[in-house]
């Protein structure tokens, strides 16, 4: 059964009736591009067909029910004039962080009764949260007939985050989530907030490798790497390091300190490298791309200390196997998560075989391997 299938089921036993619209939020891989988002920089992700489908009705009062099928159907309820933080099922936080942000706009709005379920592997850098408000915001928006622009979403999903969920992540994986297109990347600035798609090259495949790495220390590790870059824009005068290039960075040096400056050089040359990357891949430099991922992955190590012994071993292994005719590096956040390679369809099988082979020997972990389409935002 397709999960659409699934949250209207659910939503027929639960409810008593069918429900009014089925709506869906894409996860989300990021091709290169890694913490520059927060620093007004450039990202190059995909939304993937991994996501979360709501199932919904509008009520004619103010109160939301909601009910959530991957945690053991748990029923939440609040009313929209009294939201507040809930320390017990935590997962509803993201739907009331982005109700008081959209409330904001639109204090008028009415409640809805709704199930979901979603099905982006939680705590693995491909946006599970991200696709979870998306698909909140479009399920309110469209039973309210509010006009909601994608960059309008995108803005109150990072709002949540910030300010209620705890997270000072940047905007670009609700931002993909909105607006991804089928087939396509999208590169995006992340301070003018623009955005051009760009076709993924045909022959290749978005191959994922979720390490299955338990990820401890998430967001205080976040927020701090985020503190450091702010203190290296900062020492060098400017508003955000999406304004600096690495001469200056040298020559500023001896105002920070050691670890605000590797930080600072991971992110001013990981914005170079996420143009270019962009240019190679439109101009099929297949090279140029494994050249371009690999520094990135090498200066997410070195430089931003986020990757983990067993994202560079699968890094490695999937390197190795690759040489110069695809790509390869961890996407997301980092401390564990995925590892993203853009492989031709001539070496998926022989890649898989030694993943399979090599990486729980190894590590003692089971990878899990995905081949994912890009696919089309939920305002898109
Ligand atoms: C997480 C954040 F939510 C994004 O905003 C981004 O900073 C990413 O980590 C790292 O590039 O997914």
């Amino acid at each position: 059964m397709s999960r659409q299938d699934l949250v209207t089921k659910a939503y027929q036993a639960y409810f008593g009736q069918a429900p009014e619209l089925v709506c869906h939020g894409p996860g989300r891989v990021n091709l290169i591009g890694e913490h520059t988002d927060y620093n007004g920089g450039f990202v190059f992700p995909a939304a993937i067909n991994f996501g979360t489908d709501i199932a919904a009705s509008l009520r004619d009062d103010r109160q939301v029910n909601v009910r959530a099928l991957d945690f053991d159907n748990q029923l939440v309820s609040f009313s929209l004039d009294q939201i507040e933080f809930d320390e017990v099922h935590t997962w509803s936080n993201y739907i009331r962080g982005v109700l008081i942000a959209l409330l904001q706009d639109y204090p008028e709005i009415k409640g809805v009764d709704f199930v979901v379920s979603g099905n982006v592997p939680q705590g693995a850098g491909l946006s599970s949260s991200a696709s979870f408000e998306i698909a909140v915001l479009k399920c309110f928006a469209s039973l309210n007939n509010l006009p909601l622009t994608g960059v309008q979403a995108a803005l109150k999903g990072q709002q949540a985050e910030n300010e209620f969920v705890g997270c000072s992540c940047g905007i670009m994986d609700q931002l993909i989530s909105a607006m991804g297109k089928k087939d396509q990347a999208m590169l995006l600035d992340c301070r003018s907030l623009e955005f051009k798609h760009s076709s993924l090259p045909e022959g290749f495949n978005l191959f994922i490798v979720n390490s299955n790495v338990k990820r401890g220390l998430v967001d205080s590790e976040y927020n701090l790497r985020r503190e450091q870059c702010e203190e290296a824009a900062k020492a060098m005068g400017l508003e955000s390091l999406r304004d600096a290039n690495l001469a200056q960075l040298e020559s500023d040096k001896d105002k920070m300190s050691d670890v605000a400056y590797l930080r600072a050089r991971h992110v001013i040359s990981e914005n170079d490298r996420t143009l270019a990357m962009c240019d190679a891949l439109n101009n099929g430099e297949t090279a140029k791309v494994s050249e371009l991922m690999r520094a990135s992955h090498m200066s997410m190590k070195d430089d931003f200390a986020i990757t983990t012994s067993q994202i560079d071993f699968l890094v490695e292994t999937i390197h190795q196997e690759l040489g110069d005719q695809g790509g390869v590096r961890m996407t997301g956040g980092g401390f564990g998560g995925c590892v993203v390679a853009l492989v031709p369809d001539n070496l998926v099988d022989k890649i898989k075989a030694t993943i399979e082979a090599k990486y729980q020997a190894e590590t003692g972990l089971k990878e899990s391997i995905f081949i994912c389409t890009a696919e089309q935002g939920a305002f898109a």
